[in-house]
């Protein structure tokens, strides 16, 4: 599969500073910022600083340190958002997955009971 990936995205532009965000958490290779649109009461994206536009895209062509650098974002989010009763991470990908914005990101949702959810 090619990827194909456009940097005029909105998460492109948050990246280059070009678009306020509220940040998280940040490392060398990741930004966590709040979602503009809260499902929950913690609700946080997190993003690969590097030109990836789904999950597949960035598992097969991020380094080993940008893939343990967005891990360890994902868990300092978990942290400071304070989810110990649990949360859920979910990655939308392409057409199917109803992607919005294509640079990959993973919603960190929490704070109440989300109730079950496969599809
Ligand atoms: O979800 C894309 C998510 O991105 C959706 O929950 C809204 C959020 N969003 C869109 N624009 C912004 C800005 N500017 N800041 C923060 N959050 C934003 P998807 O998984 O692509 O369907």
């Amino acid at each position: 599969m090619d990827f194909v990936y456009d940097d005029q995205n909105i998460f492109a532009k948050i990246l280059r500073g070009e678009i306020p965000n509220q940040t998280v958490f940040e490392n060398d290779h990741a930004l966590a910022f709040r979602d503009v649109y809260p499902q929950a009461p913690v609700h946080v994206l997190v993003i690969p600083k590097g030109p990836y536009m789904s999950l597949d895209h960035f598992a097969r062509d991020a380094s080993a340190d940008e893939q343990v650098a967005f891990m360890q974002a994902i868990a300092e989010v978990c942290r400071l958002e304070g989810v110990e009763d649990g949360f859920r991470a979910v990655a939308n990908a392409r057409e199917h997955g109803v992607q919005e914005v294509p640079h990959y990101h993973m919603h960190i949702l929490g704070g109440r009971n989300l109730g079950r959810m496969l599809a």
